[in-house]
């Protein structure tokens, strides 16, 4: 371990989420499906349930004293998201339900003003659906073309292909930062380089990056990044679209309600300013307010702490879980992150996941949502173990004891 990883002190960032103390069949939980959703600290807890006893109110409309006060902790959540990702204001910081509404929005909204029969967008082989569905949509509406960045066998993108690729026909290119069937990390910054040179926007797909690595949009220099408040210690139903304010300001409204207009007549309606322009109806006021709780969590610890422990959790996995007698890890990027996909020879990953549930431990088994990585590395499912800052390299060796006892049961 480095000096930095001397100051995690394991012990206590465990006490400080409530769910990780109980057992699940009289056994002690251990939670390795953390990029399904993460576990939630007791401070985020606590600031949910504060918001509903003593400021709920609604937000951005009230003249009384809760709702300003209201309206007042959703925004300064919402400065927190722009610090938290370093955007350069924070009305580039579009409050949404989640990573899947973020990438929704911007192919409704992008698409709509931008793309035309012939065109092309340009996505990656290892896409959760959320960023396959919405581009293959606007494609059937529109008569665009989809394209596809291909990846190798260790689960990296081929970035010849995608070089070839981009051209004049080109309207987006949207990619994720870290796959969540994979945890290949991926080149965004290259990515993004490559696509401007050609005039061509990019969004990241930040699902599985924002609770793992530190974020930076204007260095990353992409001009639409979204993720999801529940994968990082936050609250469900609540995430974060950034756009540059260039985009932003030329892009139409996609949903049309309250709070996202400035004047509404039968004969012409006008819009609100940014951010409120996306952000139409009432939104989830204490799930915003619950992430700027998380982020004060996370940033508490440091992301760069997390990221450096995760690793070392995921190392020391890949080495564990990889020396067992019959397992194919799926996904052998250099670059990874907490995210261990594999199978195991013979036994359906549905049945692993059974079994190792009556341990006590939570993984997922099934295609993550990902069917076309599935296809491509030609297995129906995988077990995938995924990793917080607050699992333990013991919890990985009840991991690899939970294996060893599917292979005696089963193999
Ligand atoms: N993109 C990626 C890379 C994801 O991992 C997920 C969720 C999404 C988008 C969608 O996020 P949502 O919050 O809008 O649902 N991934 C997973 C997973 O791996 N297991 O359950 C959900």
């Amino acid at each position: 371990m480095t000096d930095n990883l001397e100051t995690f002190d394991i012990g206590r960032v465990r006490a400080d989420f409530p769910i990780l103390r109980r057992e699940v069949y009289g056994r002690p939980l251990i939670y390795l499906d953390n990029a399904a959703t993460s576990q939630k600290p007791q401070s985020v807890i606590e600031r949910i349930e504060r918001y509903y006893r003593e400021e709920n109110a609604n937000i951005h409309r009230g003249v009384h004293y809760l709702s300003q006060l209201a309206t007042r902790e959703y925004e300064s959540a919402r400065v927190k998201i722009k610090r938290f990702i370093n955007a350069g204001d924070a009305h580039e910081i579009i409050f949404t339900r989640g990573t899947t509404e973020g990438i929704n929005l911007v192919a409704f909204s992008y698409g709509r003003k931008h793309v035309r029969e012939g065109d092309e967008v340009i996505i990656s082989a290892m896409e959760h659906h959320s960023n396959i569905v919405p581009w293959q949509m606007l494609c059937e509406y529109t008569g665009a073309k989809l394209r596809v960045i291909p990846i190798n066998d260790d689960g990296e993108l081929i970035m010849d292909e995608y070089a070839r690729m981009l051209g004049p026909r080109t309207k987006i290119v949207a990619v994720n930062h870290i796959s969540n069937a994979l945890g290949t990390v991926n080149p965004v910054k290259r990515i993004v380089e490559m696509a401007h040179s050609q005039d061509v926007p990019v969004l990241i797909d930040g699902a599985q990056a924002a609770p793992h690595l530190a974020v930076d949009v204007r260095d990353l220099d992409c001009d639409f990044y979204v993720f999801s408040g529940h994968k990082m210690c936050g609250p469900t139903g609540v995430g974060a679209l950034y756009g540059k304010t260039e985009w932003l300001n030329t892009l139409p409204p996609w949903q049309g309600g309250g709070d996202m207009i400035a004047s509404v007549d039968f004969d012409k309606t006008t819009y609100n300013a940014l951010p409120y322009k996306f952000e139409a109806g009432t939104p989830n006021i204490a799930g915003g307010i619950g992430l700027g709780a998380a982020i004060d969590y996370l940033t508490g610890i440091g992301l760069d702490r997390i990221a450096a422990y995760e690793h070392e959790l995921l190392d020391y996995a890949t080495e564990t879980i990889g020396a067992i007698n019959g397992v194919r890890i799926i996904g052998t990027a250099r670059e990874k992150a907490s995210v261990l996909s594999f199978t195991l020879a013979g036994i359906h990953p549905h049945d692993i996941g059974t079994i190792l549930d009556q341990e006590g431990i939570a993984v997922r088994a099934g295609h993550h949502c990902a069917q076309p990585v599935m296809k491509r590395f030609k297995v129906p499912a995988t077990v995938r173990a995924s990793f917080a800052f607050y699992n333990t390299k013991a919890e990985i060796d009840a991991l690899a004891e939970g294996i060893h006892r599917v292979v005696e049961v089963l193999g």
